[in-house]
């Protein structure tokens, strides 16, 4: 394998998943606060107090009733709250990614950590401050940081006063939001990433939204429409702020395959690409809707809220990578058929040539190679894989270790695979495995579901002491590291 000299090896998180002290040092509520625990079979819940003090519960699927408000109510239990308390204990995490020769750790900033309710003038300095400390902590190692700036936690104020991402007013407070940490980080972070998984609304909608309506999908376009009005607007200002600054996109990668060979699979898949990577990609990477946006906003009877002023910005806002996710690949068909496979936001029949994790989602390393070349060949720029892992059970045996031989396969396949599309040409810069430290997960909420090196002992009812393990897959991705992807076996 000959993978480029200054590759970057690494891991990633997100801070609703890991940070924890939810409401610690001013930090305001985010959407994935009001979030039950879940698992395989029940789902996370939103929830919320009716006006009339009565509390309530929703799947995170569906919309919490009108005239409802978030609440935290106290018999349930809320995992991200907690996290793993990556906030009091970053030091040691960052010494243990040291340890395994990280050259890259992407993390996201808090929103709420800077401006609580999303609204106010003046951030908040004891946020503002608890990144310097991570930066600087980072960079006593040689770490680059790799910032998403909204992963999944815009404000739950904005969500609820002001409607979230259906109002276009929300693109002034996210810019102020940006503006403040572009400014206030221009020295220690030089990579960033706009909205985390742009594309996973319409995936969601096409695995949750059944006959969904033209108003759901009016919604999500619309949303859509001003976070890539707001992400290109945050390119623009940061590239004016520090021109150095090198920006991401970032997208949820699922490698669509057709079911059958009939000629409609093929077409649907083909479509299926269309509306769920490119649509998004390509206004981000090359600033400007794609041809078939027409057809896909027709089908739906879309109107949107477009002006003339937002296709100048999408322009001037174009990202400078391509950055993604790759867990899984899922069959399109429009034969009638079992769906029985799951995914990251996608769901479609099981394909007899792949084997399913715990959470049945497609163990397939040649879907991200597949991914690799199509994104590459569509958008040529420097490529990032900024997720990618398994979600597996653990266990901590008696004299603190883990045997984790299924995650090293795991890695060692898509590693195999990521250095195949590499010797193709493809311009792969960045690895960072998806929580290389386990942290709570997004989908179920559960902590069961672990991706990490470093095993944090935590349980789903929020038992366990928080200690870090290293597993075995800590020594070998340390010596993948070490030998640049040379030895992997
Ligand atoms: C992606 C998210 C992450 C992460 C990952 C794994 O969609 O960007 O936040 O959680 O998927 O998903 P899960 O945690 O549901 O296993």
């Amino acid at each position: 394998m000959s993978f480029p000299k200054d590759f970057f090896w690494g891991g990633a998180t997100a801070a609703n998943q890991c940070e924890g002290a939810w409401n610690t040092d001013g930090r305001g509520p985010a959407k994935t606060d009001v979030m039950t625990g879940g698992n395989y079979d029940t789902p996370r819940y939103l929830t919320y107090r009716m006006p009339d003090g009565t509390a309530g519960k929703c799947p995170i699927t569906e919309k919490i009733p009108e005239g409802a408000k978030y609440a935290v109510l106290e018999d349930c239990y809320y995992p991200n709250h907690a996290g793993i308390d990556f906030y009091h204990r970053y030091k040691e995490d960052i010494a243990l990614f040291a340890e395994m020769g990280f050259r890259m750790f992407r993390l996201s900033i808090s929103w709420t950590r800077i401006f609580p309710k999303g609204i106010e003038e003046q951030p908040n300095q004891a946020g503002l401050q608890f990144y310097h400390d991570v930066f600087a902590e980072l960079k006593k190692y040689g770490i680059e940081p790799l910032v998403s700036i909204v992963h999944f936690d815009t404000p739950l104020y904005l969500e609820e006063e002001l409607g979230g991402w259906n109002n276009r007013e929300i693109i002034e407070h996210f810019l102020k939001y940006c503006r403040t940490i572009f400014r206030e980080y221009k020295d220690e972070v030089r990579y960033w990433i706009t909205f985390n998984e742009i594309n996973h609304i319409l995936n969601m909608i096409k695995m949750f939204g059944g006959e969904a309506t033209d108003e759901a999908y009016r919604e999500v376009y619309q949303q859509l429409h001003y976070q890539f009005v707001a992400s290109a607007g945050a390119v623009t200002m940061g590239h004016k702020i520090n021109p150095d600054f090198r920006f991401g996109c970032m997208i949820c990668g699922i490698t669509n395959y057709p079911m059958t060979c009939d000629p409609q699979d093929i077409l649907l898949n083909r479509q299926r690409w269309e509306e769920c990577i490119f649509y998004c990609g390509d206004v981000q990477c090359k600033g400007k809707y794609p041809v078939f946006a027409k057809r896909l906003w027709a089908e739906h009877h879309v109107e949107l809220d477009i002006t003339e002023e937002d296709l100048m910005i999408l322009q001037a806002g174009r990202v400078d990578m391509y950055t993604f996710s790759y867990y899984s690949s899922s069959l399109v068909t429009g034969h009638d058929v079992e769906m029985t496979a799951k995914g990251n936001f996608s769901m479609g029949a099981k394909n007899p040539y792949l084997t399913y994790s715990d959470w049945g989602w497609a163990y397939d390393a040649v879907g991200l190679k597949y991914f690799l070349e199509v994104a590459y060949d569509r958008y040529e720029c420097p490529i990032m894989v900024v997720e990618n892992g398994l979600g597996a059970v653990d266990e901590l045996t008696e004299d603190g270790k883990v045997h984790d031989s299924y995650r090293i396969d795991y890695l060692r396949d898509h590693i195999k695979a990521m250095g195949e599309a590499i010797e193709d040409g493809v311009d792969v810069i960045a690895y960072t495995t998806w929580g290389c430290v386990d942290l709570v997960s997004s989908g179920t909420g559960e902590m069961k579901k672990r991706y990490g090196f470093i095993y944090v002992d935590r349980d789903d009812e929020g038992g366990g002491s928080m200690a870090r393990y290293k597993k075995d897959s800590f020594y070998w991705y340390q010596k993948v590291i070490r030998t640049n992807g040379n030895e992997i076996d």
